[in-house]
């Protein structure tokens, strides 16, 4: 299974997200930065550099956010088709209004806006 190494309001909100988006199945792991969990031997041995967020896949470990949100998008294909394709004929630049569009069709109203 996967494993999100996370602290809330971090750059690990990121992977977070899309992990939440596209429904794939993770183990969070919660860093608390405040008490420098990130600063432990255990944790060090994940990303040596200390910082949130980093994903474990098996034998790979990943960190930098885009790099994790790219190797996710690569993994599960099907489930984020709305990745923008280079080279793909209709590739062109995700403009505001496609990503209004996109909204409007995916939105539901959640229990706690209304
Ligand atoms: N470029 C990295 C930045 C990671 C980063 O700076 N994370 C912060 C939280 S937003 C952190 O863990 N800071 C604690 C530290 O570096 O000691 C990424 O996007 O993953």
């Amino acid at each position: 299974m996967l494993k999100l190494y996370h602290s809330p309001q971090s750059r690990s909100m990121r992977p977070r997200w899309l992990l939440e988006e596209i429904g794939a199945p993770y183990e969070l792991v919660r860093v608390d930065l405040g008490k420098q969990e990130h600063k432990t031997p255990q944790y060090l041995q994940i990303h040596p550099h200390g910082p949130v967020p980093a994903l474990v896949d098996g034998d790979l470990t990943l960190i930098e956010s885009a790099a994790i949100c790219a190797y996710l998008a690569d993994k599960f294909p099907a489930r984020a088709a709305w990745r923008p394709r280079v080279g793909h004929a209709g590739a062109r630049p995700l403009l505001p209004v496609d990503v209004l569009q996109r909204w409007r069709r995916s939105s539901r109203r959640c229990c706690r806006c209304s």
